[in-house]
């Protein structure tokens, strides 16, 4: 079967307002990006996700859109996109946008429109019920904490949000509003990006008002019913384009991924948000080994024939990888860098993952950005947690430990600024950056370097998954095989030394180590793997 070009890529995510400031006003810009794209390139990658760059107040930093075809002016003008996109394409990099249709900014105009009363031609692209001030239509919860409806004094009706309240949800049953949507994207394609990550799609479909919750908070608007013929339209579009579309879409499960993700399917991939497997007390959790090699395995088997995964353990939603899975050294950002990269699918590396970056020491609320965090601290303070603990919780969980500015130098604010970002510096960028990461051969960034490389030979994009070990609470060990070729991949995910003994049948006394972060590992039947040891053997 030809191989789409997006199934032997790599991607790199980059949080604009916290990769690199070329004007020194403190955020993150396009100058910025184009600035830094021979990094990117040296990388490896092929191509870039960048977050929304788009017009918004930021309450929820561009992902309430206020003007989906024009450039937010703290990251530049439409002119410094297109330079971008030209410059990114001349070095053989692809650009993909991230696409929010499920909800639109309170100030976009249909909004501010839809706001003037009932009878407004804009009314309808949102939802809207009658309400009181102390009675909503229904008792949904949002994302974001507290409900999923906002009242309207002047109108006596409430409008629906599954996220904050200045992020209204479009009404997709409205044909309008469809078109709308439909003609944006098609605008965007044409100016030559090469592809959408779709942002919350899996929700654009509600529930009647009337459906009851049972187990599941969220289920009135996760993949439901009707979704398909949405879908479909947009499948219609995006077919007509040589682009990759990536759906972040939470509640499809890895069975309904095969119909989504298949050559037919709706989408070429999704990010599954299943594999976050927690343990621990609140406050305290931590990435459970075990939880997150049962989900990823069942999703590499479940896709196998059928289907193509979008690989990841970091985005700008989830703390640091290496703080809640590893022990924040270098050693264990490699073995976990070795244990997600080469299953099957198209990895995506975070900005900053590659030189290790981890959590951001936050000591008090005021130095949280992250809109969810605020309101999800109040909702603690008001059950009646003690604000110590409270801080202690939200703090150890927020989306803004991966949103600190990336650690490019040890000078002042990490090379990222001559000013004071918008978010503050993890104060380790002296230690952690790329600059000495560069300059030292067994660095992370020159592991990751390797392992890109690795990562894109034949076998690791076309080869079968298996794992083995699979009860193992700390070892995650998988084969990927080809008619011509296979690898092992072993990887002790523990801060503890383990003795593990392998099936025979993957003991092959030839086999080549491809990549380790230990000096010349054997493979041999009784393994002693020290802490966060990793390893490929080629056989
Ligand atoms: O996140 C959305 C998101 O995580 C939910 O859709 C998810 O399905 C839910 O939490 C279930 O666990 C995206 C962006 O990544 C995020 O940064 C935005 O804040 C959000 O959408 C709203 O646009
Ligand atoms: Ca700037």
């Amino acid at each position: 079967m030809e191989r789409k070009w997006w199934e032997t890529a790599i991607g790199y995510q980059i949080y604009p307002r916290s990769f690199y400031d070329s004007n020194n006003d403190g955020i993150g810009d396009l100058q910025g990006i184009i600035a830094k794209l021979p990094y990117i390139k040296d990388l490896g990658v092929d191509f870039i996700w960048i977050n929304p760059i788009y017009a918004s107040p930021n309450v929820d930093n561009g992902y309430d859109i206020s003007d989906y075809q024009a450039i937010h002016p703290d990251f530049g003008t439409m002119e410094d996109f297109k330079e971008l996109l030209t410059k990114a394409h001349d070095l053989g990099l692809k650009i993909v946008m991230d696409l929010v249709v499920n909800h639109t900014s309170d100030q976009h105009p249909w909004f501010q429109e839809a706001l003037k009363g009932k009878d407004n031609p804009y009314r309808d692209y949102y939802l809207w019920a009658d309400a009181t001030p102390d009675r909503m239509p229904n008792d949904w919860q949002s994302f974001f904490g507290g409900s999923t409806w906002q009242y309207d004094e002047k109108s006596k009706q409430a409008y629906f949000h599954i996220f904050a309240p200045e992020q209204p949800d479009l009404n997709w049953k409205n044909p309008k509003v469809r078109e709308e949507i439909y003609q944006m994207i098609r605008w965007w394609l044409d100016l030559g990006i090469d592809g959408f990550r779709l942002d919350a799609i899996s929700h654009i479909q509600k529930e009647p008002w009337d459906f009851k919750i049972t187990d599941n908070p969220w289920a009135p608007f996760m993949n439901v019913a009707g979704i398909d013929e949405y879908m479909q339209d947009l499948k219609g579009i995006f077919d007509e384009y040589p682009i990759v579309t990536i759906g972040e879409a939470s509640g499809v499960t890895s069975k309904k991924a095969v119909k989504w993700t298949n050559r037919e399917g709706y989408l070429d991939m999704i990010f599954e948000l299943e594999h976050q497997v927690r343990e621990g007390q609140p406050g305290h959790e931590r990435i459970n080994v075990l939880g997150w090699k049962k989900v990823v395995s069942r999703w590499q088997k479940d896709l196998n024939a059928n289907g193509w995964n979008a690989l990841y353990v970091e985005n700008h939603d989830n703390p640091r990888i290496n703080s809640i899975l590893g022990n924040e050294s270098e050693q264990s950002a490699k073995a976990i860098a070795t244990a997600f990269l080469f299953m099957k699918g198209t990895p995506f590396i975070y900005q900053g993952q590659e030189i290790g970056m981890t959590n951001f020491p936050f000591t008090s609320v005021e130095q949280l950005d992250a809109k969810d965090s605020y309101s999800h601290y109040q909702e603690l303070l008001k059950q009646g947690v003690e604000p110590s603990e409270a801080l202690q919780q939200i703090c150890h969980w927020t989306r803004d430990h991966s949103r600190t500015p990336m650690q490019w130098q040890d000078s002042d604010e990490a090379g990222f600024s001559q000013a004071q970002p918008w978010l503050a510096v993890n104060p380790n960028y002296q230690e952690i950056n790329v600059a000495e990461q560069e300059e030292r051969p067994d660095s992370l960034l020159n592991f990751y370097k390797q392992a890109i490389q690795l990562r894109k030979t034949p076998l690791f994009v076309d080869g079968n998954y298996e794992l083995h070990l699979a009860g193992h609470p700390q070892v995650i060990a998988y084969t990927r095989n080809t008619a011509e070729q296979s690898a092992l991949v072993l990887v002790n995910l523990s801060d503890q030394e383990v003795v593990v003994d392998l099936p025979n049948r993957v003991v092959q006394p030839m086999a080549k180590v491809m990549l380790a972060n230990v000096t010349e590992p054997k493979l041999q039947k009784r393994m002693t793997l020290a802490p966060f040891a990793a390893m490929i053997f080629e056989y």
